[in-house]
């Protein structure tokens, strides 16, 4: 399957998510995670694109941005969405935590409580450092939500084969999942396995 990503909106207040003439009620991915963990990176990976802004600075995606998945090419694609993918803002990085708590309360809360379409939260959760409290304070509240969530762990490519299944074990561990799913968006490693849960959130919709 391929889609055309289309960028809908930057919102930062629960009235400005994109309403139901703008998704067509396609059920909606989000992904979470500590700053730089490689939201926007992984969002690029999956789309083959450079839709969502990546950034060495910490913080810098500040607001939610919606994008449109249209099922086709760019010479013709469908009108109405299949999916839509939401990347949030990063939370836990310590020089802008003040304003990102901030906003946690103003929109990312409600966001993640009332939005009816969500159909999968992606957390990512960093391989390469060891787990994060922040993470499991918000792996904790999705399941309180009950909300389908998933866990990824980012930047596999920098770690060896016995140093990763180290760490997926430990973050199982601490997070208290059955799955970590290691991915890479330099190498596209774990790509093809995200892709077939996404998939499925499609189908069960
Ligand atoms: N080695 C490696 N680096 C990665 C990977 N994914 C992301 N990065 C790097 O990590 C940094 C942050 O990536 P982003 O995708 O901007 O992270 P983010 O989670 O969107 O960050 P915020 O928007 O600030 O919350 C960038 O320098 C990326 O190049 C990966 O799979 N492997
Ligand atoms: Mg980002």
């Amino acid at each position: 399957m391929t889609f055309v990503p289309k960028f809908l909106l930057s919102a930062m207040s629960p009235d400005h998510f994109p309403s139901e003439a703008r998704t067509a009620n396609a059920p909606e991915v989000a992904f979470l995670g500590r700053s730089n963990v490689g939201k926007s990176s992984l969002i690029n990976a999956l789309l083959g694109s450079k839709e969502a802004k990546v950034s060495s600075t910490p913080g810098r995606t500040r607001a939610i941005n919606f994008f449109a998945l249209h099922d086709g090419t760019e010479q013709k694609y469908s009108a109405k969405p299949s999916l839509i993918f939401a990347d949030l803002p990063g939370y836990g990085y310590a020089k802008i935590s003040r304003s990102i708590s901030a906003e946690w309360p103003k929109f990312i809360e409600p966001y993640l409580q009332e939005r009816d379409t969500l159909a999968l939260c992606i957390c990512l959760v960093d391989t390469n450092i060891p787990p994060q409290e922040s993470d499991t304070m918000l792996i904790t509240a999705l399941r309180q939500m009950q909300r389908p969530h998933l866990i990824v762990g980012t930047k596999a490519d920098r770690l060896s084969g016995n140093a990763l299944t180290k760490s997926v074990t430990a973050l199982k561990k601490a997070h208290g999942e059955d799955r970590v799913l290691p991915i890479s968006s330099k190498t596209d490693s774990g790509i093809k396995a995200l892709w077939a849960e996404i998939t499925n959130v499609m189908e069960t919709d």
